[in-house]
């Protein structure tokens, strides 16, 4: 078919095509969460529905978009890691951001009373997002190293923060002062001479942030089974199928990674 003489507008495209060999990582936060929060009546420091909605979207991102091996997420941010070698929407970085964005933030809404109930989402919710590449899976585990070191920096401020205030009776302003030049030591301890709180028993979810990977599962269910000549019979099979499971452990360490071998690939 002869093309129209519109055509030569899509010229105007730019390639966004992300190199090859690195692992694709989309990473999504939450626009003005700081008013979403306030305005949806999160509670302080950590809201338990917040965060399992933010779980939920991200798995189906991960269910729905396929060669993401690994997720991660704290407060209103969600990181996704695409396997080194995908081909997927040809690596365009428009198109896996966008996807992932969407994919997102619709679930959000979707998944909204699953978590929040009757409780009504006054308006609708925004993610910004961006793409970074990482050539080295040194690289790429230093990247999830640092968004889990900024879940802990800020879950411990927070916690002791709001203990202060919820507990000691301070106003804010007083338990900013109180925390002023505080190293993570002195946050520890004020939490544990004056509140009796031990923070590594302070929740891992929050402490630590969530962790989604895939993994095998087998899953035994009964079949009947009707063969000719003989009773029907019920029978168990087991499957092995994939399952995203959802984890809140330290991933700065090598445990996490020496237990889970497949989700980096190597890097020869
Ligand atoms: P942005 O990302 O530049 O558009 O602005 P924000 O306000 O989203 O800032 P950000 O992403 O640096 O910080 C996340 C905000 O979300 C922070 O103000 C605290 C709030 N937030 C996240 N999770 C929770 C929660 O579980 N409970 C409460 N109360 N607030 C939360
Ligand atoms: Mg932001
Ligand atoms: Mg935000
Ligand atoms: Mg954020
Ligand atoms: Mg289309």
């Amino acid at each position: 078919m002869a093309k129209s003489k519109f055509e030569y507008v899509r010229s105007f495209e730019t390639d966004d095509t992300c190199l090859r060999n690195c692992y694709i990582v989309v990473r999504l936060d939450g626009r003005n969460f700081h008013r979403f929060a306030e305005q949806h009546q999160f509670a302080k420091p950590n809201d338990d529905r917040a965060l399992g909605l933010m779980s939920k979207s991200a798995r189906s991102v991960m269910e729905g978009l396929e060669d993401i091996t690994i997720a991660y997420g704290q407060s209103d941010e969600f990181s996704f890691v695409f396997k080194r070698t995908t081909t997927w929407f040809k690596r365009r970085a428009s198109k896996l951001l966008t996807h992932v964005a969407s994919q997102f933030s619709s679930s959000y809404v979707f998944y909204w009373k699953e978590f929040f109930g009757e409780q009504p989402l006054l308006y609708p919710p925004g993610f910004d997002g961006r793409v970074v590449l990482y050539p080295t899976g040194r690289n790429l585990r230093d990247y999830l190293s640092w968004r889990q070191a900024d879940c802990h920096i800020n879950n411990l401020y927070n916690t002791v923060f709001w203990t202060l205030i919820q507990k000691g009776g301070l106003t804010t302003t007083q338990a900013e002062d109180r925390l002023k030049g505080t190293l993570a030591s002195d946050k520890n301890e004020i939490l544990f001479s004056e509140f009796d709180i031990n923070y590594n028993n302070e929740s891992a979810l929050h402490r630590k942030g969530t962790t989604l990977i895939w993994e095998k599962r087998d899953e035994t269910v009964s079949k009947h089974i009707k063969r000719p000549n003989e009773e029907e019979k019920q029978v168990p099979v087991t499957r092995s199928r994939r399952k995203v499971e959802a984890y809140h452990c330290d991933i700065i360490g090598d445990q996490f990674w020496e237990e889970h071998p497949g989700v980096l690939q190597d890097d020869t």
